[in-house]
């Protein structure tokens, strides 16, 4: 459906900025002015052809039911989602546990392809369906103090085999700034290929940022809280030296111990060549501007 998602139109006449801070208003407006089909950047000239859903749902990471790639396809149908609950406290108007009905009533939920580039330097192409966080927050009233979102996924040693093992600190664990967290970009997604989704792509509902290393797009969340400090999160817990709180896709800015400058498509065969990995994974137009002022090589 038509809306608020850039590919929808154009960032020619919108500044980054603006759209953060009136997206609604802005987009109405571009909308009825009749703008649409110019190209912003040369990352938004490539059509982004999404990868197989065999692909996007044997490929994964999911600590939580083993560190292989193919351990979620394997072992995460031992995971609950009905019914499924999220707790939502800390800095809002009105904290509680929202059953996932009531967490998706008035939500807007459309489908968006989106670019996903895991730290590890592969990437993917992944048609999520789902809705913006920032009208979740919208909906349980973000109060004036808070400065930040910490998420957490559920914890089940009973269907989780892989919590047996010391890999992260369980439960998982990840934040964003307010900002990050507002942005029209980032999305609560609920499905994929629009099928409900699947365990091992982080059911019921998972988070996809798609301008950080994956990492950050925590699944099978079972916790939303509004906070005034920079929340705990896992891999930058683990190993705060190779993943910051930040973990922007930045190819100028090498992993300690291998390069970002380039991803592994998945997919593209056994001798397909890499790719050149792009600024904020492709959406520097959209996002930059909630760093200015800041050294990505420190706050990486
Ligand atoms: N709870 C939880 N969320 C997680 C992970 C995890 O291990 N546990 N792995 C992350 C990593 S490293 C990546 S690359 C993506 C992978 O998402 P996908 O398997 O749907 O492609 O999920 C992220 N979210
Ligand atoms: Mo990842």
């Amino acid at each position: 459906m038509a809306g608020r998602w850039k590919n929808d139109l154009t960032y020619n006449d919108v500044t980054p900025e603006a759209v953060f801070l009136n997206r609604r208003q802005l987009i109405a407006g571009a909308a009825a002015a009749g703008v649409a089909g110019t190209i912003a950047s040369p990352a938004m000239a490539e059509e982004l052809v999404p990868n197989s859903f065999e692909d996007i749902t044997n490929y994964c990471n999911f600590y939580e039911f083993g560190t292989g790639k193919d351990d979620p396809a394997r072992y995460a149908s031992a995971l609950t989602t009905q019914p499924w609950s999220i707790e939502i406290d800390g800095m809002v108007d009105n904290p509680g546990t929202y059953s996932f009905e009531q967490v998706m009533d008035g939500m807007t939920v459309e489908e968006r392809i989106y670019r996903f580039r895991c730290v590890e330097a592969w990437s993917m192409v992944v048609p999520w369906n789902g809705f913006e966080l920032a009208d979740l927050l919208e909906k349980v009233g973000v109060q004036s103090g808070a400065k930040y979102v910490a998420f957490e996924t559920a914890y089940r040693p009973d269907e989780m085999r892989g919590v047996a093992f010391p890999v992260l600190d369980w439960p998982y664990r990840e934040g964003l700034r307010l900002d990050e967290a507002m942005h029209p970009l980032t999305m609560v997604a609920t499905g994929l290929y629009g099928k409900p989704m699947p365990n091992q792509n982080g059911a019921p509902i998972r988070l996809v940022v798609p301008w950080k290393y994956g990492f950050k797009s925590i699944k099978s969340i079972v916790r939303i809280t509004l906070t005034d400090e920079e929340p705990f999160a896992s891999w930058n817990q683990a190993n705060p030296r190779e993943y910051g709180f930040y973990s922007n896709v930045n190819p100028n800015v090498d992993h300690p111990r291998w390069s970002q400058a380039t991803e592994r498509v998945i997919g593209g065969g056994l001798f397909a060549k890499r790719q050149p990995t792009l600024m904020f994974n492709g959406y520097e137009d959209e996002v930059a501007s909630l760093y200015e002022g800041m050294d990505l090589t420190t706050f990486i």
